[in-house]
């Protein structure tokens, strides 16, 4: 919006130029998330605890989950409502790659809100029925791999780190790929949301690391000096990323330990698709498993205790996902917390390392 208000008076104006810079304008996006974040969260938080949309707990998890009973949440209905507003306001809206992540944000967001809202407010414990919880998510995905595949500057290239000779085209066996990243990453969130803050730290991580990522290959002159992908428009997802970490930096004022509201599935798996799509869109799918290492931790955690519990009738660990290991080894929950927000940031900062190291 500002980008055709405001640019254009640059001739009358001159320091209304700096519209032009995606730069300036991710900034704008960052900053505009966080003071939407701040403005709203208070009210949002007062508004869930009036209406009863409060967690119910299972009791069959950690002990200590117990006095989280009511917190409330659906907290992610102002995350994804941030970051829109903010990217609608400082992006460029004739870029396509910026409604693809909007549509995957604000899509997989209904899905988890429509599991939230029969979990939560119509008290079904089962929520939303797993074949319309997939069924949506593979749809959503499946519109932005099409669309994808079938548009004229992108390619079906999958670009390996460490090695730049190494770029298969991977033709019509990319759209499937790009389905299950787009899905695989929006449950790996879903998972990991499972302390106070312990998604949304690494998704502000992950999400500041691919406004880098989308930057650098929508720029032509540093995409080729660093040998990765060039890919016009890309760069203008930098600002839609920018309003990424400054919802979730927001976010986090409220739902750092001990959380006042929690996300919910509207939140995790509007997030986790949006992560996903970028991955795709900025031709670094292979490096989200770096950046998201987190999240392939927390998901590998469930997928190896449930195969190891069915094949040898053992538990790998004490419980799974991984945090809840480390709750009943008896760490602290912020403990555990802080040290996986380390070893995300020390992922983002590996991954940022590999554009050089090729
Ligand atoms: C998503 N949801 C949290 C909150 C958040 C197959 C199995 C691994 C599935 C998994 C599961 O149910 N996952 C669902 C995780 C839940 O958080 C809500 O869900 C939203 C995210 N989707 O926004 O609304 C609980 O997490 C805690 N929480 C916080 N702070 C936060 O900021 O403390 C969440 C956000 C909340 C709150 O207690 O109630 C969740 O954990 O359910 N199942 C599990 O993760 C269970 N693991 C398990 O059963 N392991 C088994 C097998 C199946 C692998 C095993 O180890 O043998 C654990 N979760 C629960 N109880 N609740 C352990 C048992």
């Amino acid at each position: 919006m500002f980008y055709y208000l405001l640019y254009p008076l640059h001739t009358e104006f001159s320091f209304l130029n700096v519209f032009r810079y995606i730069t300036f304008r991710s900034v704008g996006s960052t900053l505009t998330a966080l003071l939407v974040s701040f403005i709203l969260g208070p009210w949002l938080i007062r508004k869930l605890g009036n209406l009863q949309i409060g967690q119910q707990v299972r009791d069959d998890g950690p002990e200590t989950h117990l006095k989280k009973q009511g917190t409330p949440t659906m907290g992610g209905t102002l995350i994804i409502f941030a970051i829109g507003i903010s990217t609608l306001l400082w992006s460029d809206l004739t870029n396509r790659y910026v409604w693809f992540l909007l549509l995957v944000s604000i899509g997989f967001g209904v899905i988890g809100f429509i599991d939230d809202y029969l979990k939560v407010v119509k008290k079904n414990p089962e929520g939303l029925w797993p074949r319309y919880k997939m069924g949506g998510q593979l749809a959503v995905s499946a519109i932005v791999a099409l669309f994808l595949y079938f548009q004229p500057s992108y390619n079906t290239i999958l670009a390996f780190p460490f090695f730049k000779n190494l770029a298969p085209d991977l033709g019509l066996f990319y759209i499937p790929l790009v389905i299950f990243i787009i899905v695989g990453t929006s449950n790996a969130v879903n998972l990991t949301d499972g302390l106070d803050g312990l998604a949304i730290g690494p998704v502000m991580t992950a999400s500041a690391t691919y406004l880098l990522f989308a930057y650098l290959t929508g720029n032509v002159k540093i995409a080729n000096y660093l040998q990765i992908l060039y890919i016009p428009g890309v760069g203008e997802l930098s600002i839609f990323c920018g309003a990424m970490v400054g919802a979730s930096l927001g976010f986090l004022w409220f739902n750092t330990y001990p959380a006042q509201v929690f996300m919910g599935d509207v939140g995790s798996l509007g997030l986790g698709g949006a992560l996903g799509t970028l991955a795709v869109i900025t031709k670094q799918e292979i490096l989200l498993a770096i950046v998201g290492g987190i999240f392939v931790m927390e998901a590998l955690s469930v997928i190896f205790q449930v195969g190891s519990f069915k094949l040898r009738g053992k538990r790998i660990f004490r419980m799974a996902p991984i945090h809840h290991h480390f709750e009943l080894k008896g760490w602290a929950e912020p403990k555990v917390i802080v040290r996986f927000w380390i070893i995300s940031i020390i992922l983002a900062l590996v991954a940022i390392s590999t554009l050089k190291l090729r």
